[in-house]
């Protein structure tokens, strides 16, 4: 009996530490590069932190880049990888046309090969840019950043295309596309909850606000008020550089104000708007404007699983000495 009682006890003790472990990551990345490059998180803040601080828009893009990135073959830094001559890569792909943040990373990989060269791959400093750019607003780390990534050696425009979701996808596709990769429903509306800062084109709504069927309609589905103020900022005929603020309320400001206007009916695209069609995925969205704690925690979960994907490529990447090249 104490016998049987004592092997549950170990037997959950240790599916609990294998649970903790896998949800912290897969294992593979590790908390610092300890004796290797104990600075390295240090620097990368202190220059991200002072980048941020003259330009407050650096968070909407940086943590945008980070998640272009792991979405296309893992969190590898191929999103990186300028084209020379061959397939065109990523930066090239249709969804990512507008990703922008690579001189930062360049600016930053620089110091960290002067101070310790060969270490540092290009994927982990996109991940910690990323955290520390949110992170400047709160003047502490939102989330914690493994380190160990490699950078791939491959990078393709057409697989940008299909693995990334498109503004106009709906529920389904958006799941699926999150699985891919891993990722649940949860992470899902939680992700999602980055467009909380940051900017969108209005040519990725135009058929929404003035062509949603084909007939000159507006997507039902928006808040007509609100449908009516994006029009006067996306005009006809569409300007390819007229731009939207994502949270029309606080967009620099990385809060809870997305579910706030999702549930009003104001999500940007139909990829937002359809993150109220599912009910379990309305709970959340419902349960993050009420608190933005639980959506900060749930963010900083799915932040360290969104960073732990890991693409068809295993071991065979390296630490590149330039972001924008193979070694
Ligand atoms: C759920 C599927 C998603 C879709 C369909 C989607 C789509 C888009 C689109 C179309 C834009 C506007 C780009 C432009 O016009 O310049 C955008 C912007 C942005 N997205 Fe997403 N996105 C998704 C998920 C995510 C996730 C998971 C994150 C991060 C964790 C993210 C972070 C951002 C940010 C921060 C911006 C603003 C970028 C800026 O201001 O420069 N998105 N997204
Ligand atoms: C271009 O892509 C194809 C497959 O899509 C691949 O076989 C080929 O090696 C690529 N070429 C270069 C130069 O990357
Ligand atoms: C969702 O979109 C996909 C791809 O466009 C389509 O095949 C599917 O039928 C759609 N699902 C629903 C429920 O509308
Ligand atoms: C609206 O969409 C329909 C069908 O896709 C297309 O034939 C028509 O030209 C579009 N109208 C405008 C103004 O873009
Ligand atoms: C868009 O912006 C670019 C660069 O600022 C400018 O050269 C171009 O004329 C603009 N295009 C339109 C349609 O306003
Ligand atoms: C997913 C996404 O952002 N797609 C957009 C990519 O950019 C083109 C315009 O260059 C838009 O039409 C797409 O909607």
């Amino acid at each position: 009996m104490t016998i049987m009682r004592s092997f549950f006890h170990i037997a959950f003790f240790v599916s609990f530490v294998i649970l903790a472990a896998g949800v912290c990551n897969g294992g593979k990345l590790e908390f610092q590069h300890k004796k290797k490059c104990n600075q390295a998180q240090k620097i990368v803040r202190r220059i991200i932190w002072s980048k941020v601080e003259k330009d407050p828009t650096l968070p909407a893009r940086l943590l945008r880049l980070h998640y272009h990135d792991c979405f296309v073959r893992g969190c590898d830094a191929s999103i990186l990888l300028d084209s020379n001559g061959g397939n065109a890569t990523e930066k090239e792909a249709r969804p990512n046309r507008s990703v922008t943040g690579y001189e930062i990373i360049d600016e930053v990989k620089a110091k960290l090969e002067q101070k310790c060269p060969g270490i540092v791959s290009c994927a982990d400093i996109v991940a910690l840019a990323a955290r520390d750019a949110v992170s400047y607003q709160f003047g502490r780390s939102m989330w914690p950043v493994y380190m160990g990534r490699k950078d791939g050696k491959v990078s393709l425009a057409s697989e940008a295309d299909r693995d990334l979701p498109s503004a106009a996808s709906n529920f389904t596709t958006l799941l699926q596309l999150f699985q891919r990769s891993g990722l649940n429903l949860i992470d899902l509306v939680t992700l999602s909850g980055a467009h909380t800062i940051g900017i969108a084109h209005c040519i990725v709504i135009q058929r929404r606000l003035y062509n949603f069927t084909g007939k000159g309609d507006t997507d039902p589905t928006l808040d007509p008020a609100y449908a009516e103020m994006l029009k006067q900022k996306c005009k006809l005929p569409p300007n390819l550089n007229d731009t939207v603020k994502m949270d029309p309320n606080t967009p620099l400001s990385f809060d809870n104000g997305y579910y706030v206007a999702l549930n009003k009916n104001q999500g940007l695209f139909q990829s937002d708007a359809a993150l109220l069609t599912n009910r379990v995925s309305r709970m959340f969205a419902t349960e993050f404007e009420k608190s933005q704690d639980a959506f900060f925690e749930r963010f900083a979960h799915s932040m360290v699983k969104m960073g732990d994907i890991t693409g068809d490529d295993g071991d065979d990447g390296e630490i590149r000495k330039n972001c924008r090249a193979i070694n």
